[in-house]
């Protein structure tokens, strides 16, 4: 099963107002089948004043006027359905907008129906001076305490101040949180991708936090926390009246502790989207960079790969709306088919489900925007006001180019005319300038094509049993230029290569292969090329014929 996430507001716009929307989606469901996937994501698409474009949510059982209705919604749904493609919605249960009516009765008294459905704490009065609760920082902005001067408290947000987070404590917050699930599900939706899951238990006492990164001062006392599994095993038996699919969203969350949600029969969740591959060029955010290294790439392909193996199954992805764009990270805009392709493949084979962000099937590229006032994105803001605000403009600016996550908030390019083909009017964010080079209508007419590749490789992967379900390996680990890999099921192999490289390298084949006739299946430049020559960024799968040598 593969899926394709839509982030709406840059996806198509269908009425002609500059902002994506349903109807928009309708009328591109054919194409997004074509592609090969599954099944659709939808990043949030409900009512919200959009302080971080949806992650903050003022009506869970309702859509974005922006974005239509809910009947048109279920156009979109029956459609999809009609395709042969599931529909997953985003569920965002850590925190709701501070415009939901939750939070505007919450904050109103300490005795209301809604008083105990948010974290709030009195203040700490040092040297009579009012203080917040604890030390934490947001991951968004500032102290990740908000004050309210009618219940004279704080109330936590552990991201933006317009994002106070729920308290899952109060068995009545679960119970909405059901009621939510079972909106939607007996709509027809199949499931949903949960936003910041393992965060939504707190201990109980919320101490004061260390950490040399102020973000996450807190994460220790709110990630994995005390009751999460408890939570999380109610929230399932709603999902399992329904054979619904669970997903969680799950930031710094190492592998064995996601194989406690994810393994077995009884499993809390299907799948957990982990960060570790978003941090190849990076140290625990993109704003903290480093040269890409393919071996780091690597070691976290390889760890989820075999720590899970036989045990549970791997969401794949190299993009989302969180994350800048890929080619623009770990390829090359010199060799931008190429590393696209290349890129594909390195994930495409793996054991797990592939994800595909809207656009990077087309190889999008990260935009580069003159000014910081230029940008949306209340996480670059920060790191560009808060944060890194000591150097200067110049290198504040290339973070922002290197890290934003409007990178993948740029609208969809469909075709070369004004504004991409996505939207009549003007949009809402700006146009990469290079969609008359990239975009979809382009990418059809080349049978080369990076959508073409990616194409390609569902299709491979949807006719080859071995390609699902077999085994993982690795070879060549250390090697700085080259992933190599394989998979088997049954004494079936495939060897999949994939160069990272500007120059041509030397193919290695593995020893046990060495005797071993390999057929190539796939190949993303279009003339054959020398059988141990790999050309920049080339990729090939091999079918192996006949056995290994021991
Ligand atoms: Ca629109």
């Amino acid at each position: 099963m593969s899926f394709y996430q839509i982030w709406i507001r840059s996806f198509a716009d269908g009425n002609g107002d500059g902002i994506g929307d349903l109807y928009g989606v309708y009328d591109k469901l054919e194409y997004i089948k074509s592609i090969g996937v599954d099944a659709i994501w939808f990043s949030p698409i409900y009512p919200s004043p959009n302080a971080d474009y949806g992650y903050d949510i003022s009506d869970y059982r309702d859509i974005h006027p922006d974005y239509g209705t809910l009947d048109q919604f279920k156009k979109v749904l029956d459609k999809a359905h009609r395709l042969g493609l599931y529909v997953l919605m985003d569920l965002v249960i850590n925190h709701t907008s501070d415009e939901h009516k939750w939070f505007l009765e919450s904050r109103k008294s300490k005795d209301n129906p809604y008083s105990d459905y948010y974290i709030w704490r009195d203040p700490r009065t040092i040297n009579g001076k009012r203080l917040p609760p604890n030390n934490w920082f947001s991951q968004f902005e500032g102290l990740a305490w908000e004050y309210c001067e009618e219940r004279d408290q704080y109330y936590l947000h552990v991201f933006a101040r317009k994002q106070p987070d729920l308290n899952m404590d109060n068995p009545r917050v679960r119970q909405e949180v059901k009621d939510i699930m079972r909106f939607w599900l007996d709509m027809g939706v199949d499931g949903f991708r949960e936003d910041v899951i393992t965060f939504i238990s707190k201990v109980e006492e919320l101490p004061d936090g260390l950490s040399f990164l102020p973000a996450i001062n807190g994460l220790p006392y709110y990630k994995d926390g005390p009751k999460l599994m408890d939570y999380l095993t109610e929230f399932r038996k709603v999902a399992r009246e329904y054979n619904a699919v669970q997903i969680g969203e799950a930031p710094m969350t190492p592998v064995s502790t996601a194989l406690k949600y994810i393994t077995g029969d009884d499993r809390v969740l299907d799948m957990m989207i982990q960060f570790d591959t978003m941090m190849a060029d990076c140290i625990l955010t993109e704003y903290v960079w480093h040269r890409f290294s393919l071996r780091k790439l690597k070691r976290a392909f390889s760890k989820w790969q075999y720590k899970l193996q036989g045990k549970a199954w791997n969401a794949l992805y190299l993009e989302n709306h969180d994350h800048p764009r890929v080619i623009s990270r770990y390829g090359s805009l010199k060799f931008w088919r190429e590393s696209g392709t290349s890129l594909a493949a390195s994930y495409l084979f793996q054991q797990g489900c592939p994800f595909i962000y809207q656009g990077q099937e087309i190889g999008m590229t990260n935009i580069h925007l003159p000014s910081i006032e230029q940008y949306e994105d209340i996480a670059s803001k920060n790191a560009y006001y808060t944060f890194h605000k000591r150097e200067s403009k110049e290198l504040r600016l290339r973070r922002i180019h290197v890290s934003s996550r409007d990178s993948s908030r740029t609208p969809v390019q469909w075709d070369r005319t004004a504004n991409a083909g996505f939207s009549q009017a003007v949009p809402w964010f700006y146009v990469n300038p290079n969609y008359r080079r990239i975009n979809v209508a382009a990418e059809e007419a080349d049978e080369n094509s990076i959508l073409n590749f990616y194409r390609r490789c569902l299709a491979l992967r949807r006719e080859t049993e071995t390609l699902i379900y077999g085994d993982y390996r690795e070879y060549f680990r250390l090697h700085s230029k080259l992933y190599v890999y394989e998979r088997s099921l049954n004494g079936d192999r495939y060897l999949i290569v994939c160069s990272f490289a500007k120059k041509n390298v030397f193919l290695p084949i593995p020893r046990r292969w060495r005797k071993v006739r390999r057929e190539q299946v796939l190949c993303n430049y279009a003339e054959n090329g020398s059988p141990r020559i790999l050309r920049p960024y080339e990729t090939r799968v091999y079918h192996m014929v006949g056995s290994p040598s021991k």
